[in-house]
């Protein structure tokens, strides 16, 4: 008879879930050295040129959620992480999106140098079409649950907020209001994506299916400053062995 692994309790499955967050991207090199005032302006340049894609394909990867979700009351609370970042008609209420086009203007790009997608690196573009395409096929309580490395977010927004206007003097201070906007969205957006993961996900082999959908969302953000470690660090872009002016494939589906 094999022996069944009787579920963790509600408490220690959410302890497992934010025990995930040693391994958050605020521990990769390149986030410790922009914490610690170490990148050039071209390494902070690209990091926002290349997040800028990560930041436009979330209301993407949330309306496939929303596509997916047959629960109307779900649905209700999840379509206010589209208009947080695509902002919303009517009112002059700051999108995420145009927030983090002015983060560009305040480290010296232009909107459409991140508009055009130009700067997005392969690694990025994969890693990022990864996590929408996940949330494409998935059901909607795991895509929420991928949602959850936002546990970890409120602290990383922080740490800019903290460390930028002293470490990076060059940078329009309007530009951080994105992260001032997160802190607020994100304890918000957790709270409701942890409670449904918490109602679904109810054996030990479904829970151990949650943990591991959650390591492919951190493996998803440490791949994108992976492949900008070293294009930004180690100057070792795509092609930059045979090619001196790359040029990356663009979204084939766009
Ligand atoms: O700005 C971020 C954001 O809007 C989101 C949405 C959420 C999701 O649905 O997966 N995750 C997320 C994250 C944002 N910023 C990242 C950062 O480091 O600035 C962190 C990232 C996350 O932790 O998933």
């Amino acid at each position: 008879m094999t022996q069944q692994n009787d579920p963790m309790t509600r408490d220690q499955f959410e302890q497992a879930l934010r025990d995930k967050g040693q391994l958050y991207h605020i521990y990769h090199p390149f986030h410790v050295a922009m914490h610690n005032g170490e990148c050039s302006k071209e390494q902070i340049q690209g990091w926002v040129a290349n997040r800028f894609y990560y930041q436009v394909n979330i209301p993407i990867k949330d309306a496939a959620i929303m596509a997916n979700c047959t629960d109307i009351k779900t649905r209700r609370q999840w379509i206010q992480r589209i208009l947080d970042h695509d902002g919303s008609m009517g009112d002059d209420t700051l999108g995420g999106i145009e927030a983090w086009l002015r983060l560009g203007e305040a480290v010296g790009l232009k909107r459409e140098q991140l508009l055009s997608q130009e700067l997005v690196l392969p690694g990025v573009r994969f890693a990022v079409d990864a996590y929408v395409n996940f949330a494409r096929r998935a059901n909607w309580q795991e895509a929420a649950c991928s949602s959850l490395t936002e546990m970890f977010a409120p602290t990383i927004h922080q740490s800019r907020l903290d460390s930028w206007p002293s470490n990076y003097p060059w940078i329009e201070p309007q530009g951080l209001e994105y992260f001032q906007m997160r802190l607020s969205q994100a304890r918000r957006d957790v709270c409701h994506g942890l409670a449904i993961t918490l109602d679904h996900f109810k054996t030990y082999e479904h829970q151990q299916h949650a943990l591991n959908i959650l390591q492919l969302k951190l493996d998803i953000l440490w791949s994108m400053l992976d492949a900008m470690t070293m294009a930004y660090d180690y100057q070792r872009p795509p092609y930059h062995s045979v090619d001196t002016q790359a040029s990356y494939h663009q979204g084939v589906f766009a």
